[in-house]
Order: structure tokens, then sequence, then C-alpha cells
């Protein structure tokens, strides 16, 4: 079918024409998956690295995964001697989706493969892979199918990491493993020797993903060497010219100039409205992947979770919020008690988050944050509880006769204005119905 837009090229000239999709600026809220080998050890000095990164991390003979390391395993064992412990064996892809709907997050990427090069899907372009080790298990096919089939609402995202540390053909970041504590090489197991990293098996990689599962999102990691621009073009053009065509998204990390999206990581823009961004963080103070040196009451809660989302959205951001598997596939229960909560009070003040738009006028206020539905209501949302009177000393679009309510409260409120300033009257009833965050809406 013909769309009346011209292919998409292999040019910046031509890719950077792709916009966000209208679905991921409504969605704002997004659970991440970092799950891999790293799931095993789970560890990592708390707040202060990525558990993630526990490989490369223990290269460091002055870090503390270096001692941790040889001290619970032993210098001989080596980071690929954790793959088989990899064994995902309660890993139910249809609670992990009904998990990330009661959180009310609207679309989830996953890892398909991280910096350590472990795959989670049947790649053919190396037995490094979650079908021929570890789990022996499709991940990416089984959490995609779960998700088509039981949360048909969710969008489905792919996160890959362009580089791999050890792969001794990566020509701009790779060595071969070597163990850490004697210096003597190490195979790097499943992998395949000399080929063109990026032309015979980084961009074939993503080309599977693409075929093979028709992402919503392609969230690349790191940039460096790529075939990144023959890539998107074959990704925008798939999901173009397909007979239900439907918007796909990428993020700034491609390693090209192109991107729908940028990503701050564990940070947010300040007081400012910017163009489309998506900020990532883990629940956990300073870790993507489980760390199980984490005590319960370092997490985000949910009324961090809430407040930060809520700021973000305000800016004309989207909130990627990341969770961790254990290695068998179970999601540590603070991390659903945390995403539950934060799903209830979405399901109040949704309307609030869901398809709003930023306020061009302010983006925050003290405490307060805004978000416009086109036509129809402007939302205050308040950070802290409010007084018997919220004042918003801001140009407030009000005309005499307009209502005021709070989400979660039934009846009006009642509002004046006063040297330019609204006043809502705020009964003790209703700061007590609300929590987390207020949200007040003017239609
Ligand atoms: C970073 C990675 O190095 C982290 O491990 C994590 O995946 C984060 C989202 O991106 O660049």
């Amino acid at each position: 079918i013909t769309l009346g837009v011209p292919d998409f090229r292999p040019t910046d000239e031509s890719l950077s024409t792709h916009r966000a999709p209208y679905w991921f600026s409504d969605a704002k809220f997004g659970i991440f998956i970092h799950w891999g080998v790293y799931a095993v050890p789970a560890w990592a000095p708390v707040g202060q690295q990525y558990a993630e990164w526990y490989w490369q991390n223990q290269q460091d003979p002055n870090g503390a995964t270096y001692a941790y390391h040889a001290k619970t395993y032993g210098e001989d064992f080596t980071y690929d001697d954790f793959i088989p412990m990899f064994t995902a064996k309660k890993f139910d892809p249809r609670s992990w989706v009904r998990l990330i709907e009661d959180a009310g997050a609207e679309y989830y990427v996953l890892t398909s493969k991280h910096h350590d090069g472990f795959a989670l899907w049947d790649t053919k372009l190396s037995d490094r892979n979650s079908m021929k080790l570890g789990p022996k298990r499709n991940v990416v096919a089984e959490l995609f199918a779960a998700s088509r089939k039981y949360t048909p609402k969710l969008r489905n995202g792919l996160y890959f990491s362009l580089p791999e540390w050890f792969n001794p053909d990566n020509p701009w970041m790779g060595h071969a493993p070597r163990n850490p504590y004697t210096g003597a090489s190490l195979p790097y197991t499943g992998y395949r020797a000399g080929r063109d990293f990026v032309k015979d098996y980084q961009a074939p990689q993503v080309l599977e993903l693409i075929s093979g599962y028709d992402p919503d999102v392609l969230w690349f990691d790191i940039g460096g060497v790529n075939d990144s621009r023959a890539v998107l073009t074959e990704y925008f053009n798939q999901a173009k010219n397909r007979r239900h065509a439907k918007d796909v998204t990428v993020n700034d990390r491609g390693g090209i100039p192109d991107h729908d999206f940028t990503t701050p990581e564990y940070t947010t823009y300040p007081n400012t409205v910017v163009a489309k961004w998506e900020s990532s963080r883990g629940l956990d103070p300073f870790s993507y992947g489980y760390n199980r040196a984490t005590p319960d009451d370092k997490y985000m809660t949910a009324e961090e979770v809430v407040r930060t989302l809520v700021d973000i959205v305000s800016k004309n951001g989207n909130f990627l919020l990341d969770i961790g598997p254990d290695f068998d596939g179970t999601i540590p229960a603070v991390m659903q008690n945390h995403l539950r909560d934060a799903g209830a009070w979405l399901k109040t003040n949704g309307e609030s988050i869901y398809g709003t738009t930023y306020w061009s006028r302010m983006a925050q206020l003290g405490d307060l944050r805004f978000t416009v539905k086109q036509n129809s209501s402007f939302y205050i949302s308040s950070l802290v509880a409010p007084g018997s009177q919220l004042v918003v000393d801001a140009p407030v679009p009000i005309n005499p006769g307009d209502r005021i309510t709070m989400l979660g409260y039934r009846g009006r409120l009642s509002w004046h204005q006063k040297d330019g300033a609204l006043v809502i009257d705020v009964p003790s009833a209703a700061r007590e119905a609300g929590r987390y965050v207020w949200v007040f809406k003017v239609d």
C-alpha cells in the first residue's frame, strides 16, 4: 500500500525526518527489564555500580567486585561459568506482562543482549544465546508472545547493546576475555571467530530482532561502530509498508545522529520542556540488573515512582522504570509491590498522565506540575499534600463557570481568583482521599 510518504533511505537527511509516534508520546510510562547472566551473581556495591556490569566491574583490582568474586566464587570461577546457573526455571512470561500492566505501564523494553554479549533469543549468528546455553529458552519470543496474547495493549520493545565488552572481534571496544586474577586468556563461550563484527554479526543480529519480533521500540545502547543507518532504514520501512502500518520508535544511542527521543539515565531534565525524551532508572538506587545486596528499604517507593513520573511527564518526557528479575525468572517481591502500588495510583489519576501534553506556559511551579488534554482538561498536580487552600500563582486557563475536581474525590471544589492566582479550597476529606500526588482537574 502507498501511504504517501516515501520510503526511508539510509542517509541522515532521510532518517532524521522520523519522529516519536503518538502512542509513545501518549504512553508516558514503560518498564525496562534488565535480565541476563549477570542475574546469577546479581551483585554490586549498593548504590554505586550497576550489577549488570558485574563482569566489567570485576576487572578492576581495586574495585569491590574483584574482591567479592574471589571470596564468593574463587579466582578460577569465570563469568561464563555463571551461564549454566542462569536457569530461568521459574520464568513465567504471562506473570511478567500482567505485572507490567498492573503497574500501569503501556510498554516495556527487554534487554535482548547486554554488554556481556549473551543473547536472549535464538540468534543464528552465535551460540552465545539463551536457546543454546543457560535457560534453553527463547526469552524474547516467549515474552513477546505472552504480551501479544494476554496484554495486547502493551507495546513491546527491545534493548540491544551495540558493542560487547569481550567480543574479540569488536574493533572499537572489545578485547578477548582474561581471568582478572591470573591474566590467563579465556574462551568467549559460544562465539564464532574471525568475522567483521559490524557487517557479519552486529547488524544482522538487529535485523533478526526486527524481522523476527517486530519490536515497537528499538532501544540501542552505547553506540560506537555500527551500521545503524542501514538497520534503521529497514526498521522504519518494514513498519511503514506492512499491511497494517504501525509506528515504531528508536532512541538516541545507535551511534548515529538520527533518533526520536533522548535518554537521560538516572537523571531527568530540569525545569524546562524539551523535545521528546525518556528518562530511565532502576527501582534500585543505582542498578538496572538485580542487586541482591540492596536492602528492600533502599528501593524507590511507589510514592517516589509516582512523583518522578508526574515530574517527567510535565516536561514532555516518558519514564522507563527498570526492574531486574532474579536468575530463575522471579521478580523480587519488593519490586512487584512497589510497581503494583504505583499502578493503583495510576488507576485513579492516570487521566492526568496518559495522552496528555505539557503546558507550554510553564513546566513547574514549586511543588506543582501541569499537564493538558487539548480542548478538554487542565491538570494541576501537587507533589505534596495540599493545605486547606491550594494557591496556584500562574495563568491557569480557567473561566467563570469552570469546574474544579480532585481525582479520586467526589464533588466539586470551590475556587476563586485573587491577584491573578487561582485559589482552590481543599476540604480535609479531599486531602485524605489522595496520596503521593494530589491531582486537581479544571474543565
Ligand atoms: C547503560 C548501560 O551501560 C547500563 O548497564 C544500562 O543498560 C543503561 C540503560 O544503559 O549505558
